[in-house]
């Protein structure tokens, strides 16, 4: 990351290593595996998910102050048009409201989660990835990174969310802006989003290079890996 980008976002908290190396023993011992997979047509709720009313909040234990003046999304990496965006640059784009599942791999699932924001294909459109362009990783201002394959990015519901339930997406959920991508375990969704990086070889992110799954998708039960 530009340390200048960075710099003067405040990081509240610090990274909490406790739960880090739980995380980590979950995937060691394949915590919840039932070896079941699923088929979405046919059902609601993934393999060994339990149904949630509220919104759990999950992340490092560091959650950026992100101001809405100092926020800048950039794409880059093998594109043909890096785009550097500020906030106006960002609510300039097509808006679109999609309601989606929430399935994380902690075993909780949400329904019906309306989020507004932009669609990661419009972001994708104007950067113009290049042929050799095969995986994202997504980078968070607390540092985080996940990555995921180009097609998992460029899926029609996937999107970049500012807006949940009509109102704007919370710092606690990664506000101003996080990542939506309601086809894999959620945390291939980054919160407080600041660069889309395409590459042409994968780079496992935080969760990946712990013990958890490189793709992630929760019908196939693909938690750890
Ligand atoms: N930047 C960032 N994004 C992140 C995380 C994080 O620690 N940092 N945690 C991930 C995990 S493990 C999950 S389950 C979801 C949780 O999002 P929520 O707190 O809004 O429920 O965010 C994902 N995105
Ligand atoms: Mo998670």
């Amino acid at each position: 990351m530009a340390e200048h980008e960075t710099d003067d976002i405040p990081l509240a908290g610090r990274v909490r290593e406790k739960l880090v190396e739980r995380k980590q023993d979950w995937a060691r011992e394949g915590r919840l595996l039932t070896g079941t997979t699923a088929d979405p047509s046919r059902q609601r709720l993934p393999p060994g998910q339990t149904l949630v009313r509220d919104w759990p909040v999950l992340d490092l234990g560091v959650q950026p102050d992100v101001a809405r003046e100092k926020f800048r999304l950039r794409v880059e990496g093998l594109v043909e048009n890096p785009l550097r965006l500020d906030w106006e640059g960002f609510l300039a784009l097509p808006q679109e409201e999609q309601v989606c599942d929430i399935h994380c791999v902690t075993q909780w699932s949400r329904y019906d989660n309306r989020f507004a924001g932009v669609k990661a294909r419009a972001l994708l459109a104007l950067a113009r990835p290049k042929p050799e362009a095969r995986f994202v990783v997504l980078h968070g201002y607390d540092g985080y990174t996940t990555n995921l394959p180009l097609g998992e990015f460029d899926a029609p519901d996937a999107m970049l969310a500012h807006s949940w339930e009509g109102r704007p997406l919370t710092r606690q959920h990664g506000g101003p802006v996080r990542v939506v991508v309601p086809r894999l375990y959620f945390w291939k969704s980054a919160k407080w989003v600041t660069r889309i990086e395409l590459r042409a070889e994968d780079q496992p992110g935080f969760w990946e290079v712990r013990g958890y799954h490189n793709h992630g998708d929760p019908w196939l039960e693909e938690r750890y890996g």
